[in-house]
């Protein structure tokens, strides 16, 4: 995607993306931290695999992501194992019949409580394994260590905690950023199939007719055209997958939300589609300034990277006043390698416990 718009859009894009790197320079305080066993179910060579992961002996490549398959296996065992606290549903099925598993953690898990509810989602771009793949780590540390630290403990039994990991599990096995719906015709008016795949990242509802009366400030990064990477799809929550994380959402009261892509190691925050500030920007800019105290990211409003419209960060804050935020995880699309990988999942993990902490100190303020 930012090779996509750095070719396309010449140099007013690279500047912005260059101008975005610039370390922040907090020291970071470790915490203490030893990644658990994998259970039982998972295939003996995914867990030499993580074994090696866990131990940071670099391994090959194509091995430090777990398949959709295999992560499937791994959310089961782990709810099993962990049944008072884990629970695994599927928010519907993907155009080839993937599940869209939905994990929830939280004490009491099988009752709606009346606690704080957080919403982290990952890989709504196929080829963003990252995004996925720590939330995997985020999920396993939750219930491997309930019992043993605090932070956990906390967070499961004051906030009910929902987690998409992958929110495009078509796209992130054939390794694209778009699913793989078939599209006839940008608007879908045509009897044949002109090409594969909706970005879902664009495909919330939004003020999408701005396309028209704005095509240069949205350039290259929000597009009708079917073919294109960036395409919307042929109208607002066409796709199988954005109407489960819509249908989550509306029957849910979330208060904060992070949606994990890669790449660039920033946290961004609405609107995506305007440059105009939103009313809550000292609250966003407040969570966002102590998440990057954990990560050291920099934060910035979404339209500094690029605007876009349809993205689910403006339509969950626009249209359910969630605090929802945007992480570019890292430095490249899915880096190969492990101790890389290790150090993403563990800082966000933190991150994430730190955003439970938070909606319990908001939620009881609104
Ligand atoms: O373009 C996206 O969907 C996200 N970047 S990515 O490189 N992972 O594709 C950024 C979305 C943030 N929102 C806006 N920039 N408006
Ligand atoms: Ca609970
Ligand atoms: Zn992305």
């Amino acid at each position: 995607m930012k090779n996509t718009i750095a070719l396309l859009s010449a140099g007013i894009l690279i500047s912005l993306l260059a101008s975005n790197v610039t370390a922040m320079g907090v020291q970071r305080d470790n915490l203490p931290f030893t990644p658990s066993d994998t259970p039982g179910d998972v295939s003996a060579i995914r867990e030499q695999h993580l074994y090696d992961f866990q131990h940071r002996v670099p391994i090959s490549p194509l091995s430090i992501y777990h398949s959709y398959a295999e992560m499937t296996s791994l959310l089961f065992s782990l709810a099993e194992n962990h049944s008072d606290i884990m629970r695994v549903t599927s928010l519907g099925k993907t155009y080839q019949g993937r599940d869209l598993w939905l994990v929830k953690l939280s004490d009491n898990v099988n009752q709606e409580e009346y606690e704080p509810e957080v919403l982290f989602t990952g890989s709504h771009h196929g080829n963003e394994r990252p995004g996925y793949e720590t939330l995997i780590y985020f999920i396993q540390y939750m219930a491997d260590y309930y019992h043993n630290d605090t932070a956990v403990r906390d967070a499961i039994n004051s906030t009910e905690i929902y987690v998409i990991p992958m929110v495009n599990p078509d796209g992130v096995e054939a390794g694209t950023r778009k699913n793989l719906e078939p599209n006839h015709g940008s608007f879908g008016f045509s009897k044949t199939v002109t090409s594969i795949g909706v970005d879902l990242n664009r495909n919330y509802a939004g003020p999408w007719f701005l396309l028209l009366l704005r095509p240069l400030f949205y350039d290259s990064s929000t597009s009708y055209y079917d073919r294109s990477d960036v395409y919307r799809g042929p109208h607002p929550f066409s796709e199988n997958e954005t109407q489960a994380v819509r249908q989550f959402v509306e029957t849910h009261n979330i208060t904060i939300s992070i949606d994990y892509h890669t790449f660039d190691q920033l946290i961004l925050y609405p609107w995506g589609d305007t440059r105009l500030p939103t009313p809550d920007k000292s609250l966003f800019v407040s969570i966002g300034e102590n998440i990057s105290k954990l990560d050291n990211y920099t934060l910035e409003q979404s339209t500094a990277l690029y605007p876009t419209l349809g993205d689910v960060c403006d339509w969950m804050y626009a249209k359910h006043h969630i605090l929802a935020f945007t992480i570019e995880l890292g430095t490249s699309y899915a880096p190969e390698n492990p101790v890389l990988l290790h150090k993403m999942s563990v800082d966000h993990t933190r991150v994430n416990l730190y955003i439970c902490q938070r909606a319990q100190s908001i939620a009881a303020q609104r």
